[in-house]
C-alpha cells in the first residue's frame, strides 16, 4: 500500500507546482522571518499547495517564479520597492500594489485623472480627489445635472487650495438679480463664470478685490490662473466631497447673490448654506472652480 501511496503524492506535487518545487526552501507558516533569511535569488511568494489545499508563503528560487506565477501564485518581495505588494491569499505585507512593476502605482499614489492609469489602485482613472492639471477634481457630473453629457466625464475641478485672504463679496448695497436691473445671478449647478462675469461687470467694488476676483487670478507653482467662484450648488458638491477633495476649513462664498446685502456662504464643518452680509471679509474663505 505504501509503495503505491508515494507514487501518487508525486504526482500530486507535480501536478501542483511542476518541477520548480525541488527549487524551494523549507516553507515558514508565519511568514515572519522568510524576507530576512532570502538573499537576492530568492523570493517570497504566496503559494497554492494543491496537497494541504491552502494558501502558504514559501521561499522560491527566484528561477521557479515563472512556473509559480503561471498557476496564480502571488510574489511577495515588493518588486517596485513602493511599499506595497499585490492582494494575496495569504493576508501577507501591505497589500493592493495593482503594478508591482512601477513604484508610481500603488494605493497611496496620487490619482492623475484622465491618462488612462489607475495610480492608486481603486479600480478607476477619473474620481473626485484625483488630479486635474494644475486643479484637483471636486465633482464629476452626473444624469440629470445641468452640464451632464451621456457617455462623457465632465465636472467641477478646484484650485488645490484655499486663496490666502479672504475678502468680501462686493456689490453692497446693490442688487444684481433684483428689479429693475434682473441680471442673472443663479444658484444652480455650473453657473460659476457666468455668475463670476455678471458680478465682475457690474458691481463696484469701493477699493476692495472682492471674492470674484480672487478666483480670475489664482497663482499656482508661480504660473496666474483663471478660475471662478463657485455657485450654491456648486459649493454643495464640494462640501459632499470635501474629504476626497481636502484642505478646506471655514465658511465659503459662493457667487450667487440673496439681496442687496447678502450672498450665499456655506459652513464646511456642519454643511449648513445661509445668507452672510457682503461686506463681510473676515473668516469666509475663498475656493476657485473651473468645469471640465
Ligand atoms: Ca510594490
Ligand atoms: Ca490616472
Ligand atoms: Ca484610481
Amino acid at each position: 500500500m505504501r509503495k503505491f501511496l508515494l507514487p501518487v503524492l508525486a504526482v500530486l506535487l507535480l501536478t501542483a507546482c511542476q518541477k520548480e518545487t525541488v527549487t524551494e526552501q523549507p516553507q515558514d507558516e508565519t511568514g515572519a522571518s522568510i524576507a530576512a533569511r532570502g538573499s537576492a535569488s530568492k523570493i517570497d511568494i504566496c503559494h497554492y499547495d494543491a496537497k494541504k489545499k491552502a494558501w502558504m508563503v514559501i521561499n522560491i528560487n527566484v528561477a521557479a517564479w515563472a512556473d509559480h506565477k503561471a498557476h496564480g501564485d502571488v510574489r511577495l518581495d515588493d518588486e517596485d520597492g513602493d511599499g506595497y505588494v499585490p492582494n494575496n491569499n495569504c493576508g501577507y505585507g501591505q497589500m493592493g500594489d495593482c503594478n508591482d512593476n512601477n513604484a508610481a502605482i500603488n494605493p497611496s499614489a496620487r490619482e492623475i485623472c484622465g491618462n488612462g492609469i489607475d495610480e492608486n489602485c481603486n479600480g478607476t482613472d477619473w474620481e473626485v480627489g484625483g488630479d486635474l492639471g494644475v486643479s484637483r477634481v471636486a465633482y464629476i457630473f452626473q444624469p440629470g445635472d445641468p452640464r451632464y453629457v451621456a457617455g462623457e466625464i465632465h465636472g467641477i475641478a478646484c484650485v488645490p487650495f484655499d486663496q490666502p485672504t479672504s475678502s468680501t463679496w462686493g456689490c453692497m448695497g446693490f442688487c444684481l438679480s433684483c428689479a429693475p436691473y434682473y441680471i442673472p445671478i443663479s444658484t444652480a449647478l455650473g453657473t460659476a463664470f457666468d455668475n463670476s462675469t455678471n458680478i465682475q461687470s457690474s458691481c463696484f467694488y469701493g477699493g476692495i478685490i472682492p471674492a470674484v476676483y480672487l478666483c480670475r487670478n489664482v497663482v499656482i507653482n508661480n504660473t496666474l490662473y483663471y478660475f471662478a467662484l463657485p455657485s450654491k450648488d456648486d459649493l454643495n458638491k464640494m462640501y459632499l466631497n470635501r474629504k476626497a477633495i481636502g484642505g478646506f476649513s471655514g465658511v465659503y462664498w459662493s457667487s450667487s447673490e440673496v439681496d442687496a446685502n447678502h450672498a450665499w456662504v456655506q459652513s464646511f464643518e456642519d454643511g449648513t448654506q445661509y445668507p452672510a452680509t457682503k461686506s463681510s471679509a473676515a473668516a469666509l474663505s475663498i475656493r476657485g472652480i473651473y468645469y471640465f
